[in-house]
């Protein structure tokens, strides 16, 4: 019962976190794997790294990465792979020569799915203003290389400081008394401008996978978590020769007065000087999307402005004109109108 009453609350959470985009550590603690879905034409990877410092005299400091490549579909379904490598599961149980571990998985909003191991993962979350709790119940096929069947559950929260800054922690458990909890608390932190979110963890699991988030260690683990969502669609410009130019923006009947370069991720020309009534041109010379967004909208601003776009703007009244580029805050320049 409980189970089918945490569905659609579930799919509201997705539509929240959407803006952010695939996997976001501002909806997830460090061990719960929430409920993302990558979108189709987005490769997802994430990276953690955890470590200890092994007792005196030798100090050895012990990494335990864990890879996250995933990719959707179809809407709501997302198919991906997890490499770790110093997993306790394998290298503590099954005597393998090898201590690396591979999980892969298929996502369905809301379900996970494990095809090899035959581990599974219900995931739900709730979302409200800036508080988001998560819950996990996961079942394992054969739980640290035994035979018989085990389930495990997780709780976690994100507290949400403010649009940047989120503090996590979760715990998971195997319902076995023999066997320690796993946890973590973790700052998150979203990086300003990019689609990218990146976390300070501490924890006492090895490996982020669904055993590994269920198995605690005895020793704490200090570690990072950095979260990329990859959007195939931007590596089209390795497959296309020159774009053809465009023009975007119009200068109203004016004479073009100014001309001004978009090139090395910045203005070429920071502050220029025109009379009111004449038009100022903008070229796009990287391979990357720039726009021309006024402070304060004191100008309509451009559209996107691709490879070798360019945009133009008639300024009818004096003033100065201070401008940035969207998705590059640190890109800016002035007109001055006089
Ligand atoms: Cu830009």
């Amino acid at each position: 019962m409980k189970r089918v009453a945490l569905v659609p609350l579930v799919v509201a959470l997705a539509s929240a976190a959407a803006p952010l985009g695939a996997q976001s550590l501002m909806y997830r603690s460090a061990n719960l794997g929430g409920t993302w879905v990558v979108d189709p034409g987005v490769v997802q990877f994430n990276f953690v790294h955890r470590f200890y410092v092994a007792p005196g005299p030798s100090h050895t400091v012990v990494n335990n990465p864990t890879f996250t490549f995933a990719t959707g579909i179809a809407r709501n379904v997302a198919v991906g792979a997890q490499f770790a490598t110093h997993s306790f599961i394998i290298e503590g149980f099954t005597g393998s020569q090898s201590s690396n571990e591979t999980q892969l998985f298929a996502r369905w909003r809301a379900y996970n799915f494990l095809a090899k191991s035959g581990d599974g993962e219900l995931g739900a979350d709730w979302t409200k203003g800036a508080l988001t709790l998560e819950g996990a119940a996961r079942i394992a096929g054969k739980p640290l290389g035994q035979s018989s069947a085990r389930a495990a559950f997780g709780g976690g929260f994100v507290a949400r400081v403010n649009r940047y800054v989120a503090l996590s922690a979760d715990v998971g458990s195997f319902v076995s008394p023999t066997v320690l909890a796993a946890w973590s608390a973790a700052l998150n932190l979203a990086i300003p401008g990019s689609p990218h979110t990146f976390s300070f963890e501490v924890s006492n699991a090895l490996t982020s996978t669904i055993q590994g988030n269920s198995i605690g260690q005895s020793q704490h683990l200090y570690g990072f978590e950095f979260t990329i969502p990859i959007h195939l669609k931007r590596f089209s410009p390795w497959f296309h020769k020159t774009p053809k130019p465009i023009v975007l923006g119009s200068a109203a009947g004016a004479a073009i007065a100014a001309d001004v370069r978009m090139s090395n991720v910045k203005f070429m020309g920071d502050t220029i000087t025109i009379a009111a009534g004449q038009a100022v041109r903008w070229t796009n010379a990287d391979p990357i999307e720039h726009t021309v967004t006024f402070d304060g909208a004191a100008e309509p601003g451009s559209p996107v402005i691709p490879p070798n776009g360019s945009y133009v703007h008639r300024f009818d009244k004096p003033g100065t004109y201070t401008y940035h580029c969207t998705p590059h805050p640190f890109m800016k320049g002035a007109v001055v109108v006089r």
